[in-house]
């Protein structure tokens, strides 16, 4: 009974501990964006806004912008008032696909992570299209090779003399019986 108490009470207080953790519980999240995530834009944007849950220690917030083809920048241009981010769009991307992507830390203390992804603008035309038909298509027949080949042969060859001498002996035994059962 009081081991059972007891071992309740550890229970509850781990709870406890799991519910405090960082990460579990809710702190600081996005709550909008301009441009939206998803969005489908015209053109680039001159700035990006986001507005979060709460307000942000300005010096935590670290913001880049990935475009759909290899290139990443780290936006250094951006001012922080209160929960509000405001990014100046940076020189030097290709679109049309954009991801911003953003870590900042808030009065908590919890750092908080995640991304906006949106396209602008048309895909620039391609230079060289990729064919769509092989000219040499794949040999269908492989050749067995030749070093594997000689041993399985060889076991089958054993494995198919052994039955046929069983069949043999089988059959000598009913001919034997056959033979002994007529008067
Ligand atoms: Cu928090």
């Amino acid at each position: 009974m009081k081991r059972a108490t007891l071992g309740s009470v550890l229970v509850a207080m781990l709870l406890l501990l799991i519910a405090r953790a960082p990460g579990v519980a809710a702190h600081t999240e996005l709550l909008l964006s301009d441009p939206a995530d998803a969005a489908r834009l015209d053109a680039v944007p001159t700035e990006v806004l986001m507005t979060f849950s709460e307000d942000l220690l300005p010096d935590t917030v670290k913001v880049s912008i990935a475009d759909g083809n290899g290139m990443v920048i780290r936006v250094l241009d951006l001012i922080v008032d209160g929960a509000y981010v405001t990014v100046s769009w940076p020189a030097g991307l290709t679109g049309p696909d954009y991801t911003v992507n953003y870590r900042v830390v808030s009065q908590d203390g919890h750092p908080v992570s995640g991304s906006v992804s949106f396209t602008a603008g048309q895909a620039p035309p391609s230079a060289a299209p990729a064919p769509a038909v092989s000219a040499s298509p794949a040999p269908l027949l492989v050749e067995p090779a030749s070093t594997g080949s000689s041993l399985p042969v060889g076991a089958i060859a054993a494995i198919s003399g052994g039955l046929a001498v069983g069949i043999a002996i089988g059959f000598l035994f009913m001919l034997r019986r056959r033979g002994s059962g007529t008067p």
